[in-house]
Order: structure tokens, then sequence, then C-alpha cells
């Protein structure tokens, strides 16, 4: 869920638009270069001022020479070469060296979320089970039995972990009203039948793990359902406690009548009945945890549960929402990355947070035609904010917002292999809403909350070439360390097109964006060309050298990703 406030809609695209353009940094990275004959790095800047300049953390001897228009060229030789992390200020950040798996465990993840009511239906005798209040209008009886169906499409799919919308009991289509954290409910499983319902679960975790498949809940702690059920749902008999709404976002929900309960995160019993929630779903076999609306609960407990959960398995994912709907990518930013701190005495909050930034940049870039030299500054200045812990989950669509193909401004197909070819390029786990591998439509194009994006996905009419060019896309990513624990290295940026290479052990990837209106042709330096064969990962051209100078020409709406050894 998020924070919902319904005057934002009012709000005309052009506005939120503009929230993007004007925050643009002045200080960022141009381009980092390997130089071959110092061994160290050519890098060029822009600065409005004189940013202080750090490699992991440490002040740099600047032998910052300016070019014209605020750009400046830095050179690093000697023991700098060997730092990760280079920083303009606080403002913009990039990784010169490869990201130690141990920091970033789970980079090669690609989740697919699920919105179960609307996934597949595999079983009509349960449809509207114990829904007693809100039903969405485009309710379709999906359930457990539909997943566990689709198993092989998402085997082929190429993901390795699904997230499931709440699957426990609840009175809603959507979940989120928990009446019971210990039961999955009815209207998506086995109605009536506790024990069976659960049968039903761990086999789904079964069949999808025998295909490298892990299953992460949709677990929201900071609320349940108003008539939570205090006796079955509380076994260790811990009696929790509940408060009246307190936040902006739980006073609008407050409106819709749904009935939340509130848990009251000052008394202790209550936090610990929280705390073994997670515990009890880890020990059924669950791989990790998507923590719905972590805003406005201390961070202190979800250091908490972290700790709880790692304590019991350490590789478990668990990444959370942070999100404030009305805002644009600077203030969620700046909220995001107050959850990636470590609580001190306790330890880190979350593995990942979804990156609500990146996803609003991207949208604005790919499905609606805004400068491309927007994404590489905001990778920057989220790498910059986040810090070392950070690990965003990339995607450009959920449960809360438009569906990126109703953001495209006309082939909505190619705009959505764009788009998810430079998310797999990204060194981080991605997220893909269901029904985005087939460029899925119908919910209303606006910015903002909106459940309109909640429709069937369409069984019978599948888009399966784009399905095949994404699974393609999912499979590279996951097969080349390249792609999700390189360095990333800013070349070129501008308003139609970008290019960046990433760095893993003598690996070399490079990624193109051509978001213009026609074919385009990018210099590949070559510093990075010279003695490397290309083969391609996304797109089917590859650099071609002439004349000492590599040359990758790419057709417009496209993201091409080559790799050479
Ligand atoms: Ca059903």
């Amino acid at each position: 869920m998020g924070e919902r406030r319904r005057f934002f809609m009012a709000i005309p695209a052009v506005l939120a638009a503009l929230v993007i353009s004007t925050s643009r940094a002045a200080d960022r990275f141009v381009s980092a270069l390997p130089d071959p004959e110092t061994g160290g790095w050519q890098i060029e800047f822009t600065a409005g001022g004189s940013p202080e300049i750090t490699l992991d953390g440490v002040p740099v001897a600047t032998r910052a020479a300016s070019l014209d228009g605020g750009r400046y060229r830095l050179t690093l030789e000697g023991p700098e070469v060997s730092g990760r992390r280079l920083a303009l200020g606080t403002k913009a950040t990039i990784t010169l060296a490869e990201t130690p798996r141990e920091l970033a465990p789970f980079n090669d993840w690609i989740v697919y979320h699920i919105m179960l009511a609307y996934f597949d239906n595999g079983a009509r005798a349960n449809d509207r089970s114990g829904m007693r209040r809100w039903v969405h209008r485009n309710y379709a009886g999906g359930d457990l039995q539909g997943v566990l169906r689709r198993s092989d499409y998402l085997a082929d799919l190429g993901v390795n972990a699904v997230w499931l919308s709440p699957v426990f009991q609840s009175e809603t289509s959507h979940g989120y009203d928990v009446l019971n954290y210990y039961r999955i409910g009815d209207s998506v499983a086995v109605p009536g039948d506790a024990d069976a319902s659960l049968a039903l679960f761990r086999q789904l975790l079964t069949e999808l793990r025998e295909r490298g498949i892990g299953v992460v809940l949709d677990l929201p702690l900071d609320y349940g359902a108003g008539p939570y059920d205090r006796r079955a749902g509380d076994p260790q008999r811990r009696k929790p406690k509940s408060t009246k709404a307190k936040q902006e976002a739980e006073k609008v929900w407050e409106s819709w009548g749904t009935g939340f309960r509130y848990w009251n995160f000052g008394d202790e019993d209550t936090r610990k009945f929280l705390r073994d929630v997670p515990l009890y779903w880890l020990e059924q076999g669950v791989a990790g945890f998507r923590m719905d609306y972590v805003r406005g609960v201390d961070h202190a407990f979800w250091a908490e549960v972290y700790a709880d959960i790692k304590a019991q398995d350490p590789t478990a994912f668990v990444f959370g929402e942070a999100w404030i709907d009305a805002d644009g990518p600077t203030r969620n930013m700046t909220d995001i990355a107050s959850y990636y701190e470590e609580v001190p005495g306790i330890g880190y909050q979350f593995d990942s947070l979804i990156e609500y930034p990146m996803q609003m940049v991207m949208t604005e870039v790919f499905a609606a035609g805004a400068s491309v030299g927007l994404l590489e500054e905001w990778l920057q200045a989220t790498a910059a904010a986040y810090g070392d812990h950070g690990a965003p989950i990339y995607f450009l669509d959920n449960h809360d917002i438009a569906r990126f193909s109703d953001m495209a401004s006309g082939e909505a197909d190619k705009r959505v292999l764009a788009a998810v070819t430079f998310m797999a390029s990204l060194p981080g786990p991605m997220s893909v809403y269901y029904g985005t591998e087939t460029a899925l439509s119908g919910s209303t194009p606006k910015k903002g909350f909106n459940d309109t994006n909640r429709v069937p996905m369409p069984w019978d009419g599948l888009d399966e070439s784009l399905i095949t060019a994404i699974s393609e896309i999912f499979r590279a990513k996951r097969a080349h360390p390249v792609l999700t624990h390189g360095a990333r290295l800013p070349l070129t940026a501008d308003d139609t097109g970008l290019l960046m290479a990433r760095l893993h052990r003598g690996t070399l990837a490079l990624v193109a964006v051509n978001m213009g209106s026609g074919a385009r042709a990018f210099q590949v330096p070559a510093q990075l060309s010279t003695g490397r064969t290309f083969r391609a990962l996304a797109g089917a051209a590859i650099p071609q050298t002439g004349g000492g100078q590599a040359v990758w020409r790419l057709p417009p709406l496209t993201v091409g990703i080559v790799v050479a050894d």
C-alpha cells in the first residue's frame, strides 16, 4: 500500500515531470575510463562549485583540470586506483570496482510480483470466499491453485522468485487487512480448511523450489484488520495492543471503510508478537519478505525483525516499501535512504528497498520521452544517498501505480522491452509486476496511487515474442556477474541516448540506450574496445571496429547490452 492522497491525482502530469527536471544536480560524473598507460582512471565531471572528491570516503588528491563549461578532468593513479566508490561531495557517486557479493547477495534476484486475485483462477470454489468488505471491480478469482498451475510459465520466464500479494486470511480482495497472520486465506486456497490451505501453500513452495523459484511473502506488519483474530492469530498469547490511526496514510486508509488495526509499537509484547510472524513463515520454507508500508514504524523495529530473520535464515531476502506517493523522486530518495542506515546497537533494517525514485525517472524516460540523461543523474544521486549498503530493487510498475504500458506514448512493446533491458543492466535486484512481460495495459495513466492497474492476466492473449525477449534478458542478467556485481562507469548521457560500461574481473559489458526517433551511432572509447570481441546479450547489434574506433549502432527505442571477456 502507499501513502494515498487523492488530491494528488488532480496534479497534471507536466507538473510531476517538472519535479524531476528541476532537481537535476550540477555535480555529476560525465565519464570514467580506465587509463591503460598508468593503470589508473581518467574521470570527467561537472560541478557548480568545488565539491570534495572522495574515494571510499577518503579525500583524493585532486589533479582536476578545468575544462570549459563547468567540466573538469581528474586523473586517479597510484594507490587511489584500488578504491570502489568515487563521490562528488554528497551529490553523486559511481562505483569504479565490482561490488563484493557479500555486500549485495541479492543483486541477481528477479522477483515476479503476483497480485493473486488477478493472476489466475485455479479453483472456482474459493472465489470471494470470506470477502465481506471491499472487492475490486476487476476481481478475477485468482488463487494459489492458479499460481501452482503456472509454475512452468514462471520457470520458462526465468525469474528466481515470486512475490505473492498477501496470502493470509482477510476480508478484501487485496488481502492487506490481515485477520490472522498464521492462516492462509480462504479465497486463495481451500475455504474453511486451514490445514488443507497450508498444505496447498507448502505444495506451491515445493513445486516452485524444484524449478529454482523462491516465494517472497508480502507482509503487512504495521497493521492488521480491525477484526483481527486475537485467539487463533496469537498462538503465543502475547496479547498484541493496537492504537488509532496516527500517520497521515493510515487516516486515508480509514476513509476506505476496510477497518484496520494499527499495532502499538510502544508495547514490547506487541513487538514480539509481530517479530514471531516472519519466523513462522521461514519455517514453512519461504525465501523472503516484502515488508508493506514500513514508514511510520520506528527504525529499531525493522532492525530487530531483520536480525531475527537473518539469525534464522541468512539467505532470506528482506525488502521494504517506503513510498511517499504524493512526492517526486527527491523526497522519496531521502526518505528511503533512512531505511538503508544501520541502527546503532542492532544492525541494518533491510537488504533492499523498493526503488521508487528510479521507477519515476525510468517511466518519465522510457514511457514518456523525458531526457535519457536523467537516468545517469539519478543513478549517481541515489548511489550517493543510499551509501554502501544501498541495493535498490528496481521496478517499472506495481499494484499501486499505473501500468508502464499505459504511461507509454505509443509503441508500448518497444518501450517495455527497452525499460526492462535497462533495468536488468543495473547492479541490483529487480521486480517485475505480473503482465508487464506481455505489455499488459488497462490502467488509468496517471501518477501517484492508482489501483486500476489490477487487471486480469490475459492468458489467452499473451505477447509471446515480447515474453521471449524479456525472458532472454532475465537469463542474461542472472548468468553474468558483470551485470549484477560489476563496476558501473558512465560514458555518455544526453537527451536521447546513454552509454555506460560495467566491469567485473576483466569482463566488460557495454549498455547503450537509444530513445531517439532515429538510429544512433555510439562511439565506444578505444580503451574499452581495443582487443575485445563483443557478443550481444540484448539487441542484435554489436560494436563494429574500423580505423581504430569502435562504433555501435542502435535502432530507435532500443537498449543494447554486449559483453566481452
Ligand atoms: Ca478462485
